[in-house]
Parts: C-alpha cells; structure tokens; sequence
C-alpha cells in the first residue's frame, strides 16, 4: 500500500523527498492541467508564474482541497477534466509501484490522465522559457538571460534559508536542528532586506523569477511561519523594506489574487497533528494590513 508520509526528519533535521516525475510537457495548448493547493507555496509559484505570463487558457488549472485526508490531496469534487477524486490516482496512472509522496504542483496530461512533473523548480521556468510561443503579448520575462545568473544565485540560498528554511524550522525534531535553521533563516531575511532598500526587485528594474519564489514565503510568513513553525524572531511585518516588498508584489496583479490565506491557514494549522494537535485555526492577523500603501517604485 502506497504511503502518504508527511514531511519526514532525520537527526532531528528536515529532510525534502527529491521530486520524481521530471518529465518536461511538450508545449500544447488545452493538453495539461496543473493541479495545486492554493496552501502550498511551491504550487502557489506556478499558479502566479501561470496567471502572470498569460497562460490561464493554454494549461488548466485544478486546486485541491487544502485538507490532506488519509489518502492524499483531494479535489472537493471528482475532477471535470481529469475525473479522478484523488491527485493519487493520476501518480499511480503515471507509476503503478509508486511509494513516495503525492505532491502538489503537478502537471497532467488530460490525453493519459498521467502525471508529467512535479518537478516544482523546473515548472515555473519552463513556463517562462518552453511556453513563450504561449505567453500573452507583453508577458514579462521572468527569467530573462542575461540576468540568470543573478537570479540562479539568489534562489540557491533563498531555497535552503527561506523557502525550505521555514520547513526546517518547523519540522525539526532536535532544538540544535531548529536554532540553526531559524538563525540562517533571520540571517538571510537580514541579507534580503539590505538589498531592497535601493531596489523594488531582488534582480533588476522589474518581476523577476527569484520575487516570485521569495513571494510565496512572505505571504505565509506571519500568518503560519512565525507561529506554526515557530519562525519567530520577528514578524515580517516588524522589517519594514522587506514587508514594504512584499505588500508592493502582493498588490500587484497576479499576486494578492492568487492568495487564499483561508486555504494557507486551514492548510498547515489543520495538517500537523504533531505542531498543532488541536487543530485549532489562529483568527489573526488581518489580511487587510497586506493593502496597505507600500510606498515603493
Ligand atoms: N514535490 C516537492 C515540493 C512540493 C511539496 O512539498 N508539496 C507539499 C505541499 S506544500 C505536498 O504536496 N505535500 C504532500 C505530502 O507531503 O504528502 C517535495 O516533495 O518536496
């Protein structure tokens, strides 16, 4: 019988499954479905990426329901396109003998009902380079070339500080584990905070790749991180430049409209029986404060 481990811990420190499906979709309008939860930030990427290069109508889009029963990600209701009940079963369409986890985002070819990916990093950059054909007149580069190498090398430590850091964090199962991961979590939020003080973007003059990816944590940030996963040195929104950015992406659009903080907060507080046994979801803080004047740009 498959597994549907949560988020495992060796040596008291978080450690990521690699991802398995690393198919590459051949660029085809109306051909895939990518399947989400509005609660993840790794989907929460390729849901932004998506709506931002104008690719709503080329690849569909199905969100799960943000409350992991026993048998995984489940559509609220059986899929229309897929016409499947479970994420699950589009893995075992894929791989019969599957064993590891059922993970969002994924990519599915409605031709198969077969998962293609869930190779979270390469989605959202093949989007913005494979799917240009696509793209809607005027998209913006997200990746664009002459910069990758700025970009590259500001998402390797965003990745393990900031996107997983706040995982490890809060999944560590040794206080050595979680001291070190919510220092090198302050200490790189520090570093980030320094550098937009002269600049709106991590990279450049415009919306790039690396905000999206840094996006997705700062939006959860005081409404799950700082409790739930004890990142708590401060709130986001005690670092006046990096919440000033964060409230500038969250207004642009394609960014606060895709955020769901009833999916994000039910999502976490409800899932972890062993950080929050009682299941009990916080009331605060108020998503109104993410309105806010910014005063960047
Ligand atoms: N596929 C990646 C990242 C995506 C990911 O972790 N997604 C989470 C939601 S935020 C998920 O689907 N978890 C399901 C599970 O652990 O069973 C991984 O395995 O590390």
């Amino acid at each position: 019988m498959p597994q549907f481990a949560t988020e495992t811990s060796t040596g008291g420190a978080f450690v990521r499954q690699p991802n398995r499906f690393t198919e590459r979709p051949t660029p085809e309008s109306g051909r895939y479905r990518l399947v989400v939860s509005l609660a993840c930030p790794w989907a929460h990427r390729a849901v932004i990426v998506r709506g931002l290069l104008g690719l709503a109508d080329v690849i569909s889009l199905a969100v799960v329901d943000p409350i992991r029963d026993e048998k995984g990600w489940r559509f609220p209701e059986t899929d229309p396109v897929l016409g499947i009940d479970y994420l699950s079963e589009a893995y075992f369409a894929a791989a019969p003998d599957y064993e590891g986890r059922v993970t969002v985002p994924a990519i599915v070819d409605t031709q198969t009902g077969k998962v293609v990916t869930n190779d979270y990093p390469r989605i959202t950059l093949d989007l913005s380079t494979e799917w240009r054909e696509f793209h809607s007149p005027g998209a913006p580069d997200l990746y664009p070339e002459q910069s990758r190498g700025e970009i590259d090398a500001l998402i390797e430590p965003i990745f393990h500080n900031v996107n997983n850091g706040v995982y490890k964090a809060g999944f560590a199962t040794s206080q050595e584990a979680y001291e070190a991961a919510h220092a090198a979590l302050f200490a790189e939020l520090d570093r980030l905070d320094a550098r937009l003080e002269n600049s709106r973007y991590l990279v450049g003059d415009h919306i790039t790749e690396v905000d999206v990816r840094l996006f997705t944590t700062l939006v959860r940030f005081d409404a799950v991180y700082h409790g739930h996963f004890k990142c708590n040195r401060n709130k986001l929104a005690e670092m006046p430049t990096l919440w000033a950015y964060a409230r500038d992406l969250y207004q642009t659009p394609g960014f606060g409209d895709t955020v769901d903080f009833d999916h994000i907060k039910r999502h976490y507080y409800v899932t972890h029986d062993q950080i929050n046994p009682t299941r009990i979801v916080p009331a605060g803080p108020l998503a109104d404060l993410w309105n806010l004047p910014h005063d960047r740009g």
